[in-house]
């Protein structure tokens, strides 16, 4: 298998992906894909009507997660409006060091799909002194301080508008307290130190965390519209005074699950 990831473009991958799953779901085409951070998981079952829910590390290019809380399946669902969602609950992060190529292949296999739409949500450290735990926000831009790109050769791509007006718009229709701000992806996986924190915001960040922008860098790379979804889980450092856990971000992400869930389902189908 690594042999043959090595030897094959990222694209190939992808479309040798897509075939999988168009095969084992029976559903030809998806119109709409959804990747599924901390917080998000209960979305899915929200949206509509599970068509067929596959193991990611059946599909090729994926492996599975090894993070708690996040599961590792891929699911076609199909939307009461008619469309079908393809629902990554899969995500392979930057700080697992398996290459950029593994970070981006699901959003690949997405628009290897058919879809034309990329809902990227995410559990996240919250910069604003106004935000609290729980509270969802709507991602208007991003800084990416991986200091590394999805983009492999002389690939330059317009990222002006990257986080669609017209998604983050329509996701305001239904819900009008959505807030939005900028989200500085770090490599993690440690938490910032509050330095850190202090830096992305003199630089305009108001989100910080670690997934999200080189998916979407590649997802518009591959044509699609991007809408931006984190669930602010903790304050960022030093912006709360109490220290950061793991459990802490997994216990707000399920108090809010609930709430945020409908809230996506809803976004989803209206756009
Ligand atoms: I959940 O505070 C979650 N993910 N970088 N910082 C970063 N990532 C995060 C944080 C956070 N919370």
């Amino acid at each position: 298998m690594a042999y043959f990831v090595m030897n094959s473009s990222p694209f190939e991958l992808a479309q040798e992906a897509a075939a999988v799953i168009a095969s084992a779901t029976g559903v030809a085409n998806h119109d709409i894909a959804l990747t599924l951070g901390s917080g998000w998981g209960k979305a899915g079952e929200l949206l509509g009507e599970t068509i067929a829910t596959l193991d990611a590390s059946d599909v090729p290019g994926f492996s599975s997660s090894g993070v708690p809380g996040h599961s590792g399946t891929i699911r076609s669902i199909s939307m009461p409006n008619g469309k079908a969602a393809l629902v990554i609950g899969a995500r392979t992060h930057y700080y697992e060091d398996k290459g950029v190529r593994a970070v981006v292949h699901s959003v690949r296999t997405a628009a290897a799909t058919g879809a034309k739409i990329m809902i990227l949500t995410n559990g996240a450290g919250g910069i604003k002194e106004s935000w609290s735990p729980g509270q969802p926000v709507l991602i208007s831009d991003h800084i990416n301080l991986t200091a590394n790109s999805p983009l492999e050769g002389a690939t330059f791509i317009d990222l002006t508008d990257l986080y669609s007006k017209r998604l983050r718009t329509l996701a305001k229709t239904v819900d009008p307290s959505l807030d939005e701000g900028v989200y500085v992806q770090f490599r993690g996986p440690h938490y910032e130190t509050p330095a850190e924190v202090q830096m992305a915001k003199a630089i305009g960040g108001h989100i910080v965390g670690m997934s999200t922008a080189l998916e979407a860098i590649a997802a518009r790379e591959a044509g699609m519209e991007v809408l931006g979804l984190s669930l602010i889980t903790n304050l960022a450092a030093g912006v709360s005074p109490h220290p950061l856990s793991h459990q802490e971000v997994i216990d707000s992400g399920k108090a809010a699950e609930p709430v945020i869930s409908k809230l996506l389902a809803d976004i989803a189908s209206a756009l």
